[in-house]
């Protein structure tokens, strides 16, 4: 039976009106008219903010990409943009639930933390567009238990290291967070220990949690 999703969607296919009968992916790779709806709609943002970048202007450099709601959009726009190990220096992708910006401020993330992890770029390079991908599959799929609690994913890239981050809502529930931390390790299945802190630690240096 059909369910609505948060968008107040139906999680049934989503087929062109006026046209009864549905051929997916499956059945037509290239003439398909049905596609399989995600419980969310999501954003993908860029930025690249040069050096003269601060908290006061960051936000012009970033960049609304596109919005998408079913799966096979999601994998039309990922297999359309630039690989994250070809991106250069100071990027970063943002794929954050439509109406939440990916920026502190926002009202969505401003009680809230991220759980990240910096992961060598001489080590990780093979393996950060796979890492990328699995992140933002945990987040469109809604493989959280709290999946509410969560706000978006970055990848960001720097001269020494790649860091994967998860944005919540929250950030004063320790079982809540934990549980988050935990099923994004699980998912992505990296080596070494994600950290967790509130947006409002970041330059204060709060001890974090760790999964
Ligand atoms: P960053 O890219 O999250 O940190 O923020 P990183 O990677 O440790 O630093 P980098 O210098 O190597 O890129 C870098 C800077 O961008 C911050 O110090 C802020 O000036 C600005 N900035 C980043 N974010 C996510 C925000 C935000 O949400 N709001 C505002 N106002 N500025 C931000």
């Amino acid at each position: 039976m059909a369910q609505n999703n948060s968008n107040g969607n139906s999680n049934s296919l989503q087929v062109p009106t006026g046209d009864n009968k549905y051929v997916t992916v499956f059945n037509d790779p290239v003439n398909f008219n049905a596609k399989h709806p995600l419980n969310n709609s999501w954003t993908l943002w860029f930025d690249n903010p040069g050096k003269k970048s601060n908290a006061n202007n960051w936000e012009q450099s970033l960049k609304e990409l596109i919005t998408f709601d079913t799966v096979e959009d999601f994998w039309g726009v990922y297999n359309n943009i630039m690989k994250t190990c070809d991106l250069s220096v100071s990027s970063n992708y943002h794929l954050f639930k439509q109406g939440i910006k990916p920026m502190w401020e926002d009202s969505a993330n401003k009680h809230g933390g991220k759980w990240s992890i910096q992961l060598p770029r001489n080590k990780t390079m093979s393996d950060i567009d796979n890492i990328w991908l699995y992140t933002m599959l945990a987040c469109i799929g809604e493989a959280f238990e709290h999946e509410s609690e969560v706000c978006g994913v970055v990848v960001s890239v720097r001269k020494a290291f790649f860091r994967i981050a998860l944005w919540t809502r929250s950030s004063d529930n320790r079982d809540v967070a934990m549980s988050i931390g935990r099923t994004l390790k699980g998912q992505i299945g990296v080596d070494g220990a994600f950290e967790f802190q509130p947006h409002h630690d970041t330059k204060t240096g709060g001890k974090p949690w760790v999964v």
